[in-house]
């Protein structure tokens, strides 16, 4: 079988955010960062750019959505995604979401985050013959250190277990 990619972000393109936006109806932002102290996915350098959510005093049980562009679906899709999580055990969870109809329905992938360091790769299946925008949400905890980030995803033709 031969995957199509479908779209591909590596928030290389600066506040473009890759089409996507910053939901306005939640309690925080996603912050793009580069040049700081952690090298990104995709160049592995601390040149590269990710989106993150830090753990500080101000951001505690607070909330952040990213929403990507449309994409349109005749059949099943997968999203490939990177995320780095570091610092204290209680620093958050991050969901992903397929919006349907301006609706996001339950979380598709979930992950609390723990006291691991590096970049992980994920795969979710996205079943729907809608339109459809995918969701990352982090939900802040009361963890005092870390952070919690996403970079280079992925939308493939097909469903994960063939990409
Ligand atoms: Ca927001
Ligand atoms: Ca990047």
């Amino acid at each position: 079988m031969i995957f199509i990619q479908v779209d591909f972000c590596d928030f290389e393109d600066g506040s473009s955010l890759c089409g996507g936006t910053q939901d306005q109806s939640d309690t925080l932002d996603f912050t793009l960062v580069g040049g700081g102290s952690v090298p990104d996915h995709t160049l592995g350098t601390v040149s590269g750019h990710f989106l993150t959510i830090s753990a500080t005093d101000q951001n505690k049980l607070k909330t952040a959505r990213f929403i990507t562009s449309t994409f349109s679906s005749a059949s099943v899709h997968c999203l490939q995604f990177y995320h780095i999580k570091s610092g204290n055990q209680n620093i958050g969870v991050l969901r992903v979401y397929a919006q349907i109809g301006g609706i996001p329905g339950s979380a598709l992938w979930t992950k609390s985050v723990a006291a691991e360091y590096g970049w992980y790769e994920e795969q979710v299946t996205i079943d729907t013959t809608q339109n459809f925008e995918i969701i990352f949400e982090v939900e802040r905890n009361n963890g005092n250190s870390g952070i919690i980030g996403i970079d280079d995803f992925f939308i493939f033709d097909g469903d994960c277990s063939s990409v």
